[in-house]
């Protein structure tokens, strides 16, 4: 699409849209490695990688931290009569920079499109003049909704709780925000609809009952797929684990919590997994934990592409740009087939101190172009096949004779154990691993060989 933008006014001037000009470019406003039509594997890189931009953390996210004041200060805010105004420039800003970076989809909460009003009824009628708006930009640009999902950690009535807050009354509340949001989503063609649950969880056990917590949280839950549904929603519900902060103990701990959660309240049919980066460090486990650990429950769906800082305990929601994470990332999204309702949802943001207007398109443009690395690295990785064939080579003795006897459960305990007394001892268990191996090939893919 040429150079671009929607509303009366030009929100990033100077910038055009965003064009692949190869890995010798010096051009920041340039990717290097991300060439949206090339085909890697018989896809293009863009229908591998599914782009989403933020609405939240590129347009409201002002880099106000607890310490200090905010420091980006946008002119759709600035230049606005009042907070609708305000909301309707925003969107025009928003759709300037998709259309721009050339990212194919966005993500949004409810009340980063539309301000809160005086009342439920009221907040509702906003959203739905944003989401009237948004429909026509789409259709305008070409421009698809990743997914949606309802802001529901910011308002103080949610400080103990939303699903599980032990008030009712804060519950139906949530429940105006979560359907008017399934609502919105479902007009503008959203592929998902995520719950993040930062304040699903409790500070003190003094003052909770978890399992009344819990069962409350799968109600909600229900009550929001059961709507969906009757609705005609036919996306992906995703659940995105975080271990903690904002609340010290989240429900949502990690994939393999979650899965267990859906599994137990008979919801794993419709919601999947929306992995972020960020969270699977803070729960002490590698992305490409968390990623293959839903792709082994088969209910991977969708990511939140970032990164944290190892020596911080939160999340600082940075772009991703190491190769190691998004070929580790891309491999796994590879081997299950790529993605389907889901994408790569750039979940991050720029530094307090990032304060020029292009800095939200070179951090963008640098995470792009390394998940352009990773996808190419990961290819790499199955074309050549000494990873996977080690991995699978690494089982064989599951695949024949005795082993695959008991893997298709044809074997008592008694008979496992007399094959094990007949072996006896000797050097069975004896083989190497070949870690050391198998990272040496691994950085050879990263450099292109
Ligand atoms: C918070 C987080 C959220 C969700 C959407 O850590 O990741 O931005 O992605 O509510
Ligand atoms: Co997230």
């Amino acid at each position: 699409m040429a150079d671009y933008f929607v509303g009366a006014k030009e929100y990033f001037p100077g910038i055009s849209k965003i064009k692949y000009e190869g890995p010798k470019s010096k051009n920041p406003l340039a990717f290097k490695y991300y060439d949206a039509e090339k085909l890697i594997g018989g896809k293009t890189m863009k229908d591998h990688l599914r782009f989403g931009i933020a609405y939240w953390h590129s347009f409201c996210g002002d880099g106000g931290d607890p310490f200090g004041a905010p420091t980006h200060i946008y002119p759709w805010n600035t230049d606005a009569k009042n907070p609708m105004d305000a909301a309707d420039k925003k969107m025009d800003a928003a759709f300037e920079f998709f259309t721009k970076i050339g990212a194919g989809y966005y993500t949004f909460h409810d009340r980063d499109m539309a301000p809160e009003g005086a009342n439920p009824a009221e907040s509702e009628k906003n959203l739905f003049t944003l989401t009237d708006k948004a429909k026509k930009l789409q259709k305008e640009t070409g421009v698809k909704l990743l997914w949606g999902t309802a802001g529901l950690s910011n308002n103080p009535r949610y400080m103990n709780g939303v699903a599980t807050n032990p008030e009712f009354g804060v519950v139906a509340l949530a429940a105006t925000q979560v359907k008017a949001t399934l609502d919105a989503t479902i007009a503008l063609d959203g592929e998902g609809f995520t719950f993040w649950g930062g304040r699903e969880g409790y500070m003190s056990i003094l003052n909770t009952d978890i399992k009344r917590e819990k069962e409350n949280m799968a109600r909600f839950l229900t009550m929001a797929r059961d709507y969906g549904r009757k609705q005609g929603f036919k996306g992906m519900f995703y659940i995105e684990p975080k271990p903690m902060e904002p609340s010290k103990h989240q429900y949502d701990f990690d994939t393999d919590t979650v899965v267990g959660f859906l599994r137990h309240y008979g919801l794993d049919k419709d919601f999947r997994m929306n992995i972020e980066a960020n969270h699977a460090e803070l729960a002490s486990h590698d992305f490409a934990h968390e990623l293959e650990t839903a792709a082994a429950a088969g209910m991977f769906g969708s990511i939140d592409a970032n990164r944290g800082d190892s020596m911080n305990g939160w999340d600082t929601d940075q772009f991703a740009i190491s190769y190691y994470e998004t070929t580790l990332a891309m491999y796994t999204i590879l081997k299950i087939g790529g993605f389907t309702t889901g994408g790569l949802n750039f979940d991050a943001k720029v530094r307090r101190n990032s304060v020029d207007p292009a800095d939200l398109f070179i951090g963008h443009i640098g995470s792009m172009d390394a998940f352009a690395v990773g996808l190419q690295a990961a290819q790499r990785i199955i074309d050549d096949g000494v990873i996977p064939n080690f991995v699978k080579e690494r089982y064989a003795s599951f695949d024949s004779g005795d082993g695959a006897k008991y893997s298709k459960g044809e074997m008592t305990l008694e008979q496992l154990a007399k094959i094990g007394t007949d072996a006896g001892y000797g050097t069975t268990g004896w083989t190497s691993g070949k870690q050391e191996y198998l990272e040496n090939v691994l950085n050879g893919y990263l450099l292109g060989l």
